[in-house]
């Protein structure tokens, strides 16, 4: 379809000067069941009022170009003529009304069916929106198995999922529009959403509700993958870091539990347990860093560690003095963080 069409380029073009990472970001290519219904209303919407505006143009164009029959002077607004056009306008506006109702039942209809799609034992995930990341858990009532990532949502494919979701600071909004509306995120009040995502994939979202100064840089990926794959990152996820082996790496953890990482950032299995910012302890799976803002690569990565103000301006992260030395022994330490 062209819309499909028009949305892939725009995608590939955006993505071809940003993250280089194959993912989808469009309304009118749904890849779940809730974004497939609110497709359908969007289709519904667009005809209804395509052809309404045709259909407006073309008698304002009319009665704009014709001619004048009757010279002012002769007016009589009995004539026949005029009745005839009485009616006209009776029913369009009778038309017009109808086509209103007609929308807003179908809407009605649309959201209901969404929001009752709440099938039994659905995967739990539980997002956190930050000014400007997005921490994921998923919960175990073992408090060991609980993994907690940032950024990168996976999800099994034709599985049903609730995600709890709330907000640590200003509220912001869930959106990935291949696989569900918008869903705002309240601090201090939990809202559930369900979604499914019926294909192989990686989708991207955004956040949806202006959160301040970095609110374009705050995007996620959701990755829709087979349930083994999925069921293979979860067991990964839920391991704690291991001690680096060779002599660069464990000269990188010592600078890293040394300095002031360890005051806002986890890495389970060492003495770092903070979550002001993301959970590094599988920093390296991650096929981005800082919400979808740079890819994952040790080039980015350096980068992002000396100054992240110069990459993301205004964000939480404040800019780290260090020798070249300490920081590739840093990153070698990070890269191992699997
Ligand atoms: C004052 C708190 C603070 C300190 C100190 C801090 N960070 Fe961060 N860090 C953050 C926040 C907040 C983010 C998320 C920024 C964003 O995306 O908006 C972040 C993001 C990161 C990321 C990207 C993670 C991801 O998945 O996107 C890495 C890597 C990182 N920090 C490493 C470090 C290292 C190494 C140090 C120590 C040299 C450090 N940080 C010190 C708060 C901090
Ligand atoms: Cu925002």
């Amino acid at each position: 379809m062209k819309g499909r069409f028009i949305s892939a380029c725009g995608v590939s073009v955006f993505l071809a000067g940003c993250s280089g990472l194959q993912s989808s970001q469009s309304v009118v290519n749904p890849e779940g069941l809730q974004a497939a219904r609110i497709d359908h209303l969007f289709w519904l919407m667009f005809w209804v009022c395509t052809i309404a505006f045709v259909i407006t143009i073309a008698a304002l164009s009319r009665a704009v170009l014709r001619k004048r029959e009757t010279p002012v002077e002769n007016f009589r607004p009995v004539d026949r003529a005029e009745a005839t056009k009485t009616r006209v306008v009776a029913v369009a506006i009778a038309i017009t009304v109808l086509s209103l109702f007609g929308l807003l039942v179908s809407s009605i209809l649309t959201g209901k069916a969404i929001a009752s799609l709440h099938p039994q034992n659905p995967l739990t995930i539980e997002v956190v929106g930050h000014q400007w990341w997005w921490e994921i858990r998923y919960p175990n009532s073992d408090a060991s198995k609980t993994v907690i990532t940032a950024n990168e949502i996976h999800v099994p494919v034709g599985t049903p999922v609730v995600m709890n979701s709330t907000s640590r600071d200003v509220i912001h909004s869930f959106w990935a529009p291949n696989i569900h509306g918008k869903r705002d995120l309240i601090p201090g009040y939990q809202t559930a959403l369900w979604f499914q995502a019926d294909k192989e994939g990686t989708y991207r979202g955004q956040c949806a509700e202006f959160c301040g100064h970095q609110h374009a840089h705050m995007a996620f990926f959701l990755v829709a993958e087979t349930p083994e794959k999925f069921n293979a990152w979860l067991q990964q996820q839920r391991t704690s870091a291991k001690d680096p082996q060779d002599a660069a790496a464990q000269k990188g953890q010592q600078f890293f539990l040394s300095h002031t990482c360890v005051m806002c950032h986890t890495v389970r299995g060492t003495i770092a347990g903070s979550n002001v910012g993301p959970d590094l302890t599988h920093l390296a799976s991650r096929q981005t860093i800082a919400a979808g803002t740079l890819p994952n690569n040790p080039g980015n990565l350096g980068g992002w560690i000396i100054n992240s103000q110069s990459i993301k301006p205004g964000n939480r992260m404040p800019p780290n003095q260090m020798n070249s030395d300490d920081l590739q022994s840093l990153l070698t330490y990070l890269e191992t963080l699997k």
